[in-house]
């Protein structure tokens, strides 16, 4: 469904001539970067003058720009903001300039107050369901699983990491041994897989891998392969985000699971700004995106088909 609402052409709202800060976290994963090229896409089709401005992931490169939008006296600012902390200073200077900030696909621990509205998928049900399958999948089979973190500090961290461990409660067979983080990168997920495979001898002990994403995900079915093991076999993977990647893994058997998350948080942020700043309409606090599970039950190579090219 999220894939149907980004692809959808129905009317779009009336941006144009708006001036619009975007301050993107970075490019750490295939759905960053296609939620920063569907951003991109979606501010033109309303023709929005989108200002952006990556921060590689560093927090203080967010406040900076945030900073910089204000000074220009942009109509308003989107911010993914890195980790859910440390926003209440800018965002009230934001606030204190009358410019609407809209959070998208992170949330942050601050005032309601301090922001139009939020745009993000339900982080906690993302690892439910995730936690959910890996229970149906094994069954009463002793499972011992690894857990690749997003960022630390980030909102989804944090959540999905809950939402796997309300999934996996109550199946005593199910032990959590192993979570680190990955800072949602291919190559970071690689280094961490390695190492937890290398701590639990070669990893004939480790059941399977949840990865809070597929970039993760994918770097770790690299380091199970190296290690002479199957991904998706001998070792189970289930991530979050359906990057085609995963759609790939999967069609090859190297993958089990993903939820979907859509790169498309900006549509509903662009409508929800042009009902306030054209009509004074006050949004709801929180727009939640669709979380979907896909499977190789699902046609993989469909969906890979289907995502590949909208800038992952
Ligand atoms: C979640 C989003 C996460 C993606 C990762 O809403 O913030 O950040 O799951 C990305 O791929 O790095």
């Amino acid at each position: 469904a999220g894939l149907a609402a980004l692809l959808s052409t129905a009317a779009h709202a009336d941006l144009s001539g708006k001036v619009i800060g975007f301050s993107q976290i970075g490019s750490e994963s295939g759905w960053r970067a296609a939620e920063t090229s569907v951003t991109k896409a979606e501010a033109e089709k309303r023709g929005v003058d989108l200002k952006f401005a990556d921060a590689q992931q560093k927090q203080e490169n967010q406040i900076k720009a945030i900073r910089g939008f204000i000074a220009q006296g942009v109509d308003a600012i989107l911010v993914a903001p890195v980790v859910s902390t440390g926003w209440d200073e800018v965002l009230t200077e934001a606030k204190e300039a009358s410019i609407p900030v809209v959070l998208l696909d992170r949330g942050i621990d601050a005032s309601q107050d301090l922001y139009l509205t939020s745009v993000a998928s339900d982080q906690v049900k993302e690892g439910r369901v995730a936690g959910e399958w890996l229970v149906k999948t094994v069954g009463d089979k002793p499972c011992n699983v690894v857990e690749l973190q997003g960022t630390v500090g980030s909102s989804p961290a944090i959540n999905r990491k809950q939402g796997f461990e309300e999934g996996i409660a109550g199946h005593a067979n199910i032990t959590l041994t192993r979570s680190q983080t990955g800072d949602f990168t291919r190559a970071k997920g690689k280094e961490v897989m390695e190492g937890f495979l290398k701590a639990e001898g070669g990893g004939k002990s480790i059941c399977a891998v949840y990865a809070h994403n597929d970039d993760m995900a994918v770097g770790a079915i690299q380091a199970i392969k190296d290690a002479g093991l199957k991904p998706g076999s001998d070792i189970l993977v289930v991530s979050i985000d359906a990057v085609p990647d995963i759609f790939a893994a999967m069609a090859a058997g190297e993958a089990n699971a993903t939820v979907e998350l859509t790169p498309n948080m900006a549509g509903p942020a662009f409508d929800a700004l042009d009902a306030f700043l054209n009509g004074g309409t006050v949004p709801e606090k929180f727009i939640i995106t669709e979380s979907k599970l896909y499977t190789p039950a699902d046609n993989p190579q469909g969906e890979y088909e289907a995502r590949k090219g909208l800038g992952y």
